[in-house]
């Protein structure tokens, strides 16, 4: 059995949590508390430590899925989290003010030569403009090239896709 460790970065209300609740088969360990930040974003919950799921893909690899808390004043947590990481999923709420800002900061926190990197970009169904153009063309202006695609975190299937392309990028560096 082969153990990889694979972690979600980005903003609050992205969609962390979710993700590892859609598709972990163990009962989530989860950080959890009231949200005081209401200007940052209005949900009742955020997460103010770690969270953490496993799943196993192919009966022979067991994957860590490990939580970040979005919150900026937890970004001390964010490189011991993502230690030994051999993916990061970066997700990006949509329906942020400034996602391309976001963007930026959270590739710039969890990127690495080390790991596999995939964004994925949730609530394109909260609003009616969601083209992935506009990352796109960040990505070839900021020399980046990360797979990117459309997710809605609660939706299994888009969680494991973004899983699959973590591993198959593994698979290419391991394997060369
Ligand atoms: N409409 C919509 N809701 C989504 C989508 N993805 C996630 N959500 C919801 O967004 C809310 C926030 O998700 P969380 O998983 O708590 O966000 P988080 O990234 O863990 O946030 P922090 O822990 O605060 O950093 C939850 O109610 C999710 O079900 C999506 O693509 N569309
Ligand atoms: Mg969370």
């Amino acid at each position: 059995m082969q153990r990889y460790k694979i972690v979600f970065g980005g903003g609050m209300g992205a969609g962390k949590s979710q993700a590892i609740q859609s598709i972990s088969e163990i009962t989530v360990f989860a950080t959890e508390a009231l949200n005081t930040d209401e200007v940052a974003h209005s949900k009742m919950l955020t997460t103010v430590g770690i969270d953490y799921g496993e799943i196993t893909i192919d009966d022979q690899i067991k994957i860590g899925l490990y939580g970040t808390p979005g919150q900026r004043r937890f970004s001390f947590m964010w490189p011991s989290i993502a230690h030994g990481a051999l993916g990061v999923i970066v997700l990006i709420d949509h329906s942020a003010q400034d996602p391309l800002a976001d963007l930026e900061m959270y590739l710039n926190a969890f990127g690495g030569d080390d790991r596999a990197v995939i964004i994925g970009v949730t609530h394109v169904d909260v609003g009616n403009n969601c083209s992935l153009k506009p990352y796109r063309e960040w990505q070839t202006k900021n020399n980046r090239e990360y797979p990117i695609f459309a997710v809605d975190a609660r939706k299994r299937s888009d969680v494991l896709l973004l899983i699959e392309t973590v591993i198959a990028s593994l698979e290419v560096q391991l394997f060369v």
